[in-house]
């Protein structure tokens, strides 16, 4: 039928799961509609608003288009539309930020009630209730056993030719679950399509439109350092044996800076051809392989811009032994990410001086994404390394502060913290020496006395604050938009 009559389907307050991860993979023609739908209803006076479940952020056709026709009650587990962001800092969403890898168990458990209908989009759907995914997975496996009913939106953009891409294993839950099967990036354990019961399928939808990923901004001298300081720091690991000689798989955070952090990676020689085991397979990862020097990568999702996936659904055959699309629950396991040993690389919004990093609320309050899978890996690796830029906002944000707005990553999982000033390994540092390292290697010059100020008035305890000032330099932005105007002297 078409996407407007299959929205029609959609009840006013019916728990909604989509397919996918990131724009990939994520239905687009039925979030549209239901959109317009609910625009239809809201003219004629009736409330229509959905609960809406995700493997991570959409495509701008999902959380966009809902966000603007005020279609979404409750949101979860992660977005990073501009809309969607803004109806939920103004508390016009109810959202739940969390790790990516427990949505699908907390599900299961009954955290979040019954699922109404899951959207699923499909590469292929055979008569017997077999849908084969597209580029991104997700939680879809779970969405689609605990749905009441399921609309199946073909792309025809996808190609049949993805069968064998996907890993599609979901856990038995407590007190009955075994070891996941994975041993290292390339084993398999599940099945290659997800199985539904044909009945549960109230309607199917077709569309030609591509994934909705972004272009990556060029680097710039920031991003460029950032990414040489993380790979000469990895090379010096190797050379010091902490990093075992055949290298460790690599997990890579999203955006512009993790994208530019791997191409330096695959540049510096003194690096082995690696792996990656990670949630996100971007742009970089692609031309690596094609470079060789990734030689696999296992991810949720295949978010890469358009020409780089007609590049892989062209040459299917060079790609389909050095990739596997697994779920998020499976990317992002604990278990696994412990068990293969990831160096996991991710991007802080905020971060201070002992070692405690924000990854999502500006100012402590205002949501910018989520939390993502950063906490699955940054708790787990066996090297958790954090980049951010030594200043943001042309100079007057220092993400480095004397102690974090919000905290997603504490102390004691944050190992290394880089900026383009350079790395301040934390590894065996009591909090004062974790201090002095990051003021001395990665605060910007423009705001390291201001920190040395700062530490002076921190006196006595394990973890020295003093809770008057700690947050002078946010109370200065707020004030006059520049942290560089905050004053210490007021305090002593
Ligand atoms: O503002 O958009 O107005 O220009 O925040 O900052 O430097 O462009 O960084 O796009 O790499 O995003 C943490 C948000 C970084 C992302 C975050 C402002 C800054 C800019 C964006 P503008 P940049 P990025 C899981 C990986 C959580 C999820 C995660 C993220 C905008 O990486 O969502 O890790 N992470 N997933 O100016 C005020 C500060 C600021 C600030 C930056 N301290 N205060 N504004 N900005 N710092 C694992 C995977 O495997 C994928």
């Amino acid at each position: 039928m078409s996407a407007a009559e299959a929205a029609r389907l959609i009840k006013n307050g019916d728990k909604v799961a989509t397919s996918g991860f990131t724009a990939s993979g994520s239905p687009k023609e039925l979030p549209t509609a239901i959109a317009r739908f609910a625009e239809e209803e809201h003219n004629a006076g009736r409330e229509f608003k959905i609960d809406l479940f995700t493997g991570s952020s959409t495509g701008d056709s999902c959380d966009g288009e809902l966000a603007r026709a005020h279609a979404v009650n409750f949101r979860t587990p992660y977005q990073s539309n501009k809309d969607l962001r803004k109806a939920i800092n103004a508390g016009e969403v109810k959202y739940i930020d969390m790790h990516l890898s427990q949505l699908a168990q907390e599900l299961r458990y009954g955290t979040y009630g019954k699922l109404d209908v899951a959207i699923i989009e499909a590469a292929d759907l055979s008569a017997n209730g077999e849908i084969l995914l597209t580029a991104g997975v997700g939680s879809t496996p779970t969405f689609a056993r605990l749905a009441s009913k399921i609309i199946v939106e073909i792309n025809d953009m996808q190609p049949k030719t993805l069968l064998g891409m996907h890993d599609l294993f979901e856990p038995v839950d407590p007190p009955y679950r075994k070891e996941i099967p994975i041993y290292s990036v390339k084993d398999r354990a599940g099945s290659l399509t997800v199985k539904v019961d044909p009945d549960k399928i109230i309607a199917v939808v077709n569309t030609s439109r591509p994934n909705e990923v972004g272009k990556f901004t060029p680097l710039d001298d920031t991003t460029t350092r950032i990414g040489q300081n993380v790979a000469s720091f990895l090379a010096s690991q190797l050379k010091s044996g902490f990093i075992p000689k055949d290298f460790l798989p690599i997990q890579s955070g999203v955006g512009n800076v993790a994208n530019a952090v791997l191409g330096f990676l695959g540049e510096d020689k003194e690096i082995p051809q690696f792996t990656m085991y990670t949630e996100v397979i971007q742009d970089a990862v692609i031309k690596l392989m094609k470079e060789g020097r990734i030689s696999f990568a296992s991810g949720c999702s295949l978010t890469v811009t358009q020409p780089v996936l007609e590049d892989v659904y062209n040459n299917m055959n060079d790609f389909r032994d050095k990739l596997v699309l697994r779920p998020i629950e499976i990317s992002n396991n604990p278990e696994i990410i412990r068990r293969l040993g990831l160096i996991s690389i991710n991007t802080a919004l905020e971060a201070d001086i002992y070692g405690n990093v924000n990854s999502t609320h500006v100012l402590g309050s205002k949501m910018m994404n989520g939390i993502g899978g950063s906490g699955d890996f940054t708790r787990n690796a066996y090297l958790s390394i954090y980049t951010c830029p030594s200043t943001q906002k042309d100079g007057c944000i220092s993400p480095i502060v004397p102690m974090v707005s919000h905290v997603d990553h504490s102390e004691h999982s944050v190992k290394v913290l880089v900026t383009e000033q350079g790395v301040a390994d934390l590894r065996g540092k009591a909090p004062e020496e974790r201090a002095k390292c990051i003021i001395e290697n990665c605060v910007h010059p423009d705001y390291k006395q201001l920190m040395w100020d700062y530490l002076k008035l921190c006196k006595g305890g394990q973890t020295a604050h003093s809770l008057m000032a700690a947050f002078a330099l946010h109370d200065a932005f707020a004030k006059t938009g520049d942290m560089r105007k905050a004053d210490f002297a007021k305090f002593e």
